[in-house]
């Protein structure tokens, strides 16, 4: 996703865009896209095609960032490009917390995790379309519900642990860990629940700090901060995608740390080395297309099926 600084009000809307490649443009709350996957500048959506042309030929090309003014032709008579309503999806109707608490409509989504590369969030297997009725972080935690009833018990947890490739001690240990956690913060009321069950619909409580702050504290999705992850920590490979390796996650939980917050750091030291061990890289790079199928949880429903083909 692509946002322009404003230059002047005008009829014809001047912006500022900055950035290694360009996916989408945003402007006067219509998202611009290309058409089957590249630009036609011959049927012209910007007018000064020079600058648009500069960008383009190198949109894959890392390391350099591009500046150029765009003046917009007609909206409506625009040809040559995708336009369609921008719309941010702040609520999801079915998580009462995500309409009492809403946020400043800017980059926030709650049913899909998207980025510059994936601005619908995950669509293989129409996977945001099939859970949009939940948020991000809901989405995350889906996969370990095995009967879909909206509850995760422990062997729940375990089962999912396993159709990861997780061996038998790091799944126990990782039951231990989650459930002794996140089972009273999402329980009904005050009176903790013997089973140690944890329910999704609260899920959002299970938030800790010093995080990376991806996550807002009603389960959304926040591409500025998932981003900033690897802008801060990661680095750009070659070929223009952003990774981090187990050394640099460990450096970012150590640089999100908060005041004596002993707990959310112990719980970044979880899920970073679990999500190492699951992506476990032939490189040693955790790609970040892959880290964001792990917040949204559609890495995890790939993994598994990957398991039962093989
Ligand atoms: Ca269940």
């Amino acid at each position: 996703m692509l946002f322009g600084s404003k230059l002047a009000p005008s009829a014809s809307v001047s912006y500022v865009i900055a950035s290694s490649y360009v996916t989408r443009i945003v402007e006067d709350g219509y998202i611009y896209e290309p058409q089957r996957g590249t630009w036609e500048l011959s049927s012209s959506c910007f007018s000064t095609h020079k600058f648009a042309s500069s960008i383009l030929k190198n949109r894959r090309t890392t390391k350099i960032t591009f500046f150029a003014v765009m003046e917009s032709k007609d909206p409506d008579t625009q040809s040559g490009c995708e336009k369609r309503k921008y719309s941010i999806v702040t609520t999801v109707a079915c998580v009462p917390v995500t309409k009492q608490r809403p946020p400043a409509k800017s980059r926030h989504n709650v049913r899909e995790a998207v980025t510059e590369q994936k601005p619908d969030g995950t669509t293989e297997n129409d996977y945001a379309r099939e859970h949009k009725q939940q948020t991000v972080l809901q989405q995350h935690v889906d996969f370990f519900d095995i009967n879909k009833d909206g509850i995760i018990t422990p062997l729940e947890t375990y089962t999912g642990f396993r159709k990861l490739r997780f061996n038998i001690l790091i799944s126990l240990f990782s039951v231990f860990i989650i459930h002794s956690g996140f089972a009273y913060v999402t329980c009904r009321g005050w009176i903790p629940d013997p089973l140690f069950r944890i329910r999704i619909e609260n899920i959002h409580r299970g938030k800790h700090g010093s995080d990376s702050n991806t996550y807002d504290p009603e389960g959304r999705f926040r591409p500025q901060m998932f981003e900033d992850m690897f802008t801060k920590y990661g680095t750009q490979g070659a070929d223009g995608e952003w990774g981090m390796t187990f050394q640099q996650s460990l450096q970012l939980v150590y640089g999100q740390r908060c005041l004596f917050d002993v707990y959310g750091v112990m719980g970044g030291l979880f899920e970073w080395i679990s999500t190492y061990l699951l992506l476990w890289p032939s490189d040693g790079v955790m790609k970040m297309e892959d880290v964001r199928g792990v917040y949204d949880g559609s890495y995890f429903y790939k993994v598994s099926s990957q398991k039962q083909r093989n």
